[in-house]
């Protein structure tokens, strides 16, 4: 039940969503239609639960309103864009920032440096604007959307330790820790050389 934090505007949030996630998928016919090759792997989007964001706003201190969970919360909506290569994000990121339907609010460039956990992937939120009523009761309104834009590399390994996140018997959590780390490097490393091969079979295109 998403209906007690988001209030009234929590109905209209899996439709926002859609629609975002939509816009995101024309770009990449877009791209493919002109013949280049597409942008990302696959895309998936959620509304985050009401326990996880009520969770989150009382994390930083903030009332338990929509208003809270809407506007100084950005992530209710969240979309992850995984990509098969690094340059793809970045491609992305900057046709995103070129669409008129949406408005880059806030950037975070966890690619180019990584969380010092090995956290990598490059977040944007965005504000769109809306047939809706937002919790500014402005009509039409805005709303913010987080999109997370990562490697297939950074994705499976993003799982791998948001599971260590939510075990709390494991024994040996900082050894985890230092292996996560390793396999972050490594998988970046991977990354840029997967890069540099596909710059090289395609030089002459
Ligand atoms: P969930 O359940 O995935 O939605 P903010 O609190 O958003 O204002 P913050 O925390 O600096 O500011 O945001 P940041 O760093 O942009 O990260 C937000 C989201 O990125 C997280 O959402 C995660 O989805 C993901 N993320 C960030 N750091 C890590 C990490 O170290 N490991 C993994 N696996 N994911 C990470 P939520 O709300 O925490 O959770």
């Amino acid at each position: 039940n998403n209906m007690e934090i988001y209030g009234t505007y929590g109905k209209y949030l899996p439709e926002i969503k859609d629609e975002i996630m939509h816009k995101i998928d024309e770009l990449n016919h877009e791209i493919d239609g002109q013949g280049g090759r597409k942008l990302y792997e696959h895309l998936i989007g959620r509304v985050k639960c009401e326990d996880s964001m009520i969770e989150k706003c009382q994390r930083k201190g903030l009332t338990l309103t929509p208003k809270s969970a809407l506007s100084n919360c950005k992530d209710a909506i969240g979309i992850r864009v995984v990509c098969n290569f690094i340059d793809d994000i970045y491609k992305l990121v900057n046709l995103l920032k070129t669409q008129e339907w949406c408005k880059v609010v806030k950037e975070k460039d966890y690619v180019s440096k990584s969380k010092p956990n090995g956290y990598r992937s490059y977040h944007l939120i965005i504000k769109v604007s809306t047939p809706y009523p937002d919790v500014n009761e402005k009509n039409p309104g805005d709303y913010y959307a987080e999109i997370q834009l990562r490697t297939i590399a950074m994705d499976s390994w993003a799982s791998l330790e948001h599971e260590l996140k939510y075990k709390h018997n494991i024994k040996n959590p900082e050894q985890i820790g230092n292996e996560l780390k390793r396999c972050a490097d490594q998988l970046a490393s991977c990354d840029v050389q997967m890069q540099t091969i596909r710059q090289v079979i395609h030089e002459y295109d």
